[in-house]
């Protein structure tokens, strides 16, 4: 439970002395009615801050909690309190507190407000569960003027959790509103593709069709950080298509043999890798809406453009953009592109933007992978071009610097393989904010040796000696490193 930031009224310090010594008098609250603590406070929370801690309370009435009462105390690092947060409502000493309306009537009421209301604000219109399920019925006092015993229900549906207060007495519906208003839609995709989640190698693209065996495949997903109320433009990703998909209902569902669905599956890919990495407290790296045109190129290709910021996917075979790992290996570009300005100015530095590339690609795809070949790189895309197992490149190989070939993308998987053993060694989320973390450091034109240096220099000033000691032999049997 987060407590509103609208309403929040602090007190200045001169009034602390007075609440600490008769909080409830002081605020005209009635004293006697509030047996379940000493204070008709109950604490929910504490949580530690630059500044100091700060602890927040629930508002009880009778042991009941009131709607929207809360109350915070702000302590300095000293531990005295340096200003408190009021939200308090009034609540007469005579409101009842036992219910004539049973829960599951309370609930049956909401439910159907709640849903009626989903409809009339277009948020989950067209879809065919629309409806709202009650999951929390609670006994609550809402206070101030008409202060009364109420029921206090959450349900929730496809379009999000909306909460209904109705009267425990009279069983009217006071008040419908949702708890999570934004743009999030919904889309489905392939996580992180059909090869994978179906664990089948046979799959094949037969000319973009969307049959049987495949729509196994499809998994509802979250669009998030969605920023425009219609199209799939966010805050980390921004399709640029001409033929751009919309929807007025929050809902893109499209199969893979329309556009809409690599337009879907590109947002989405490029979206949770931007979560990903911000989760690593990396909240700087490429963080913008990533522009992104699927679809275009007939090529069995896709690339990234540091001339226009822009990842374009191609249709050749399996349209590229099916893959998430095809996207994600697009996006390192851009995440190093805009770490270092020009990066991949020599050939090694290219090779460790293809390394990194299907590195990130292939730690992205691990939590939902499910075990399955997690070192095989666009499994999906690449039925259309390889033998089974289907993997463009690996991210376990045996390469060394021995087998340096000039092309970039054979050279990656020198670099990826190290980045991967890292990876398996440290686990998935100290490698990645190790990795990434290390490549602010990277030269344009760096050096296998150079940018491995980065990376062992990054592990000790994160983690320490030991961990550089542990991943530093990664680089030596690549013979990155001596
Ligand atoms: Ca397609
Ligand atoms: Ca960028
Ligand atoms: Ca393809
Ligand atoms: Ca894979
Ligand atoms: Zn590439």
């Amino acid at each position: 439970m987060r407590p509103p930031v609208v309403r929040r009224r602090v007190r200045s310090v001169a009034l602390v002395a007075a609440l600490a010594t008769s909080t409830l008098v002081a605020s005209g609250l009635p004293a006697a009615a509030a047996p379940a603590t000493a204070d008709g406070l109950s604490l929910i929370q504490t949580r530690t801050s630059l500044l100091g801690t700060h602890e927040w309370f629930q508002q009880t009435y009778k042991g009941l909690p009131v709607v929207n009462g809360w109350y915070a105390k702000h302590l300095d690092r000293s531990g005295r309190v340096s200003s408190v947060t009021d939200a308090r409502k009034q609540v007469p000493s005579n409101v009842t507190t036992s219910a004539t309306v049973p829960a599951a009537q309370a609930a049956q009421t909401a439910q159907a407000a709640a849903t009626k209301f989903a409809r009339a604000v277009n948020k989950t219109g067209g879809r065919t569960d629309a409806t709202q399920t009650a999951v929390s019925t609670k006994l609550g006092v809402i206070g101030g003027a008409g202060s009364r015993l109420v029921w206090q229900v959450t349900s929730r549906g496809a379009g999000g959790s909306i909460e209904t207060l109705v009267d425990a007495t009279t069983k009217q519906t006071l008040k419908v509103s949702p708890l999570s208003d934004n743009y999030d839609a919904i889309g489905q995709v392939f996580d992180p593709n059909p090869v994978v989640a179906l664990e089948n190698e046979s799959l094949t693209d037969q000319d973009d069709a969307d049959y049987p065996a495949i729509q196994k495949a499809y998994k509802f997903k979250l669009l998030t950080d969605l920023t425009d109320p219609t199209h799939l433009v966010g805050k980390w990703a921004k399709i640029v298509n001409t033929d751009a998909v919309s929807s007025k209902t929050h809902l893109f569902n499209f199969k893979r043999n329309q556009p809409g669905f690599e337009q879907v599956s590109a947002y989405y890919a490029v979206t949770v890798a931007q979560r990903y990495i911000r989760s690593l407290g990396l909240t700087d790296v490429n963080a913008e809406p990533q522009d992104l045109l699927t679809d275009g190129i007939p090529d069995d290709n896709s690339f990234y453009d540091p001339s226009t910021d822009q990842i374009t996917t191609g249709t050749g075979g399996v349209d590229d953009a099916e893959d998430l790992e095809v996207v994600q290996h697009e996006y390192g570009h851009a995440v190093q592109d805009d770490q270092v300005p020009g990066f991949g100015a020599s050939e090694e530095a290219g090779a460790i933007g293809e390394g990194f590339g299907d590195y990130l690609a292939g730690t992205l795809s691990l939590p939902n992978g499910k075990g399955f070949d997690p070192a095989c790189l666009m499994d999906w895309d690449s039925t259309s071009y390889t033998d089974a197992p289907h993997c463009i490149r690996r991210l376990d190989t045996k390469k060394t610097t021995d087998d340096k070939t000039g092309e970039v993308h054979d050279d990656g998987e020198i670099w990826s393989a190290a980045l991967w053993e890292i990876n398996r060694t440290l686990g998935r989320q100290k490698a990645d904010k190790l990795i990434i973390q290390s490549q602010f450091y990277y030269a344009p034109d760096t050096s296998f040796a150079a940018a491995a240096n980065n990376v062992v220099a990054t592990a000790r000033a994160l983690y320490g000696q030991q961990t550089a000691a542990k991943i530093r032999p990664f680089f030596v049997k690549r013979k990155i490193l001596t």
